[in-house]
């Protein structure tokens, strides 16, 4: 078994990005921009703003945090989003998830102008990668292709099982492993809450993606011998033998599922770091032009 070394591959990205902005900056080109609006105060929602913002400063980026309280309006943090549209320093910009609930998600996405959609959530970028046309791929999917690209995992005719439908993990993963190329060419399998015999249809995957949120709920006896297993699970549990009283776990139950992988990613220090890598490489991309040109 081979641990999938998030933090370590997540520092090689971040090494490799801020040596091309190193380049950039002598020769006096655009330093990358990434804005971040986060509305009201969910603890995990701040972790993970800030952790995107000290990310910026590591690999050379400018960054922006625009901070709005859990009260602000849907019409004000749309006037927010236009604004940061029509800023040309910034080059890309994400709303931080969840909202609060007096907010439509899906307006505020579509508000987005999709150059500058990093997190690559816009149906437009969506439509885009669905058709393997050039797009802003979400962050999670792409940390994942980075993981299986890097670890050189072969995809080509293997069986790949999602668990999960989100429109931002197991949707857009399903499509990104299905379609031609490296990482791709697999057979996948998009199972959900209405699978028949989910047990069943876990033994077939030689690569598991679990992205339900349910705590260990991926045991042993559901993996393949060999079994290169992703867990994109951050799920908080009680645990008394820690002074925060809980720990984070995966979707897998890791010490019953490791011993049987050829290769498996950590929770923490999996998934969750490639997933802010793949923000970083949005950036680069978008204010390179790479996707829709300059
Ligand atoms: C780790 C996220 C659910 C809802 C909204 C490292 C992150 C997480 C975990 C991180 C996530 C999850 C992010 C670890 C960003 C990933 O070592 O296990 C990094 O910062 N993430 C987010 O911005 O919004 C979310 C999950």
């Amino acid at each position: 078994m081979t641990l999938l070394d998030g933090k370590l591959l997540s520092e090689q990205i971040k090494a490799e990005l801020a040596a091309e902005v190193e380049q950039i900056k002598l020769q006096g080109g655009k330093i990358p921009h990434l804005a971040a609006i986060i509305v009201g105060e969910n603890p995990a929602s701040q972790v993970y703003v800030s952790s995107k913002i000290r990310s910026c400063e590591q690999v050379g980026f400018k960054s922006s945090l625009v901070r709005c309280e859990a009260a602000t309006t849907q019409e004000e943090l749309l006037a927010i989003v236009q604004k940061l549209n029509n800023d040309p320093d910034v080059d890309g910009f994400i709303v931080q998830l969840p909202l609060p609930k007096h907010i439509d998600e899906e307006a505020v996405t579509l508000a987005i102008d999709p150059k500058k959609d990093v997190d690559g959530f816009h149906p437009v970028n969506f439509g885009r990668m669905a058709q393997g046309l050039p797009a802003f791929l979400p962050a999670t999917p792409m940390g994942i292709l980075e993981i299986l690209r890097r670890y050189n995992i072969e995809t080509s005719g293997k069986h790949c099982v999602v668990l999960g439908r989100s429109n931002i993990v197991g949707t857009p993963i399903s499509i990104l492993l299905s379609r031609k190329g490296y990482p791709g060419d697999c057979t996948v399998t998009l199972t959900h809450s209405r699978t028949k015999d989910l047990p069943a249809e876990v033994r077939r995957a030689d690569i598991l993606v679990a992205a339900i949120g349910i705590p260990e709920f991926v045991k042993a006896d559901w993996v393949k011998e060999g079994a290169v297993v992703i867990d994109v699970g951050i799920n908080r549990i009680p645990d008394e033998s820690k002074k925060s009283g809980t720990r984070i776990a995966g979707d897998v139950d890791f010490e019953g599922v490791a011993p049987h992988c050829s290769f498996i990613t950590p929770v923490p220090g999996g998934v969750g770091l490639m997933t802010v890598a793949a923000l970083m490489m949005n950036t680069l991309k978008a204010c390179k032009g790479e996707i829709y040109g300059k």
